[in-house]
């Protein structure tokens, strides 16, 4: 994650002790986000020119204190949890802080931490596996939060992500959000188009609410509407989500 060999990390842990990981049954070492946080500033400060002995001397509070990153201390508190699989904390965390209504807490609360995860993935904090555990667990979390509201009883809409979007959280948030409100919705994820379309023909819909996180063009946009148009006539199709709201 941070571009070191691994030969450079287990020297500067045997000889400098300047690193604090645990050592699993099978052997494997496994480093903290604050160790991460540690290495990084050891490399910024080696391609500074600074001399490695010098930055040990330092000692890793004040390596931490480098700060490489623009995260807050809770925010890598709440990473350390994603880390560390403790999702039973997190929901402590979510239920303390569901204040206000269901959509707010999931704007304000359960879609910052989709953001942060997702950045943390990608600038190398989390691994593939932690974040997509995130991911998954989050989904369930929500997909059960939600059924405390009254079930769907007519016709109503069909949440999904956009054809080969697999941003599905951005559907599932929508649709608890019109759970929460009373308004009757399914949610689907993503279904392939030839699946959507079948599903539309039913006539259980009264509408496709489809969520956008990666960019379409609008003749793409325009293609599935039509087919959906075509399968159920007179159902509605809106659009929403991320690339929706760039564009
Ligand atoms: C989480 C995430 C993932 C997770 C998704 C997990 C999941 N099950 O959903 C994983 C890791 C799987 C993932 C994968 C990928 N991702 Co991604 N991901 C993100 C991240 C961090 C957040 C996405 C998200 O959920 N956001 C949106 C949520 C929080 O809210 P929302 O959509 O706005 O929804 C709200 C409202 O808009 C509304 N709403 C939603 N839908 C609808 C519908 C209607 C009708 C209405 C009215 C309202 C409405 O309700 C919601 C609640 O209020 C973003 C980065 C970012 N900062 O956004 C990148 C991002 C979206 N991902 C990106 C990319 C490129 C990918 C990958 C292609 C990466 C790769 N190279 O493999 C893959 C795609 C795989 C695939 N085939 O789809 C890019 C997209 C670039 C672009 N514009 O096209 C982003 C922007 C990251 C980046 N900076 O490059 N990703």
């Amino acid at each position: 994650m941070t571009g070191i060999p691994s030969h450079a990390i287990r020297k500067w842990q045997e000889r400098y002790r300047i690193l604090k990981p645990l050592q699993a049954p099978n052997g494997y070492w496994r480093y903290t986000n604050e160790d991460y946080f540690v290495l990084k500033s050891i490399q910024q400060r080696l391609a500074d020119h600074q001399r490695l002995q010098e930055i040990m001397n330092m000692g890793r509070e004040k390596l931490l204190e480098d700060n490489v990153s623009d995260l807050s201390e809770n925010q890598i508190e709440f990473l350390n949890l994603v880390q560390s699989h403790s999702y039973s904390h997190i929901e402590k965390q979510f239920n303390k802080r569901a204040t206000g209504t269901f959509s707010s807490w999931v704007n304000r609360v359960i879609r910052p931490s989709v953001i942060l995860v997702g950045k943390a993935w990608e600038t190398g904090i989390l691994s593939v596996p932690e974040e997509h555990g995130y991911s998954k667990w989050l989904q369930s979390y929500l997909f059960q939060k939600v059924q405390v509201f009254p079930a769907a009883s007519k016709a109503g809409w069909l949440c999904v992500s956009f054809p080969g979007d697999g941003h599905e959280l951005s559907s599932l948030m929508h649709y608890s959000i019109l759970r929460s409100r009373g308004i009757p919705a399914w949610f689907c994820g993503m279904l392939p188009r030839e699946i959507l379309t079948r599903e539309v023909q039913t006539g259980k819909y009264r509408g496709v609410a489809i969520s956008v996180v990666l960019d379409q063009t609008k003749p793409k946009l325009d293609s599935v509407q039509r087919a959906v148009e075509q399968a159920s006539p007179g159902i509605q199709v809106r659009f929403g989500g991320y690339a929706i709201k760039v564009a």
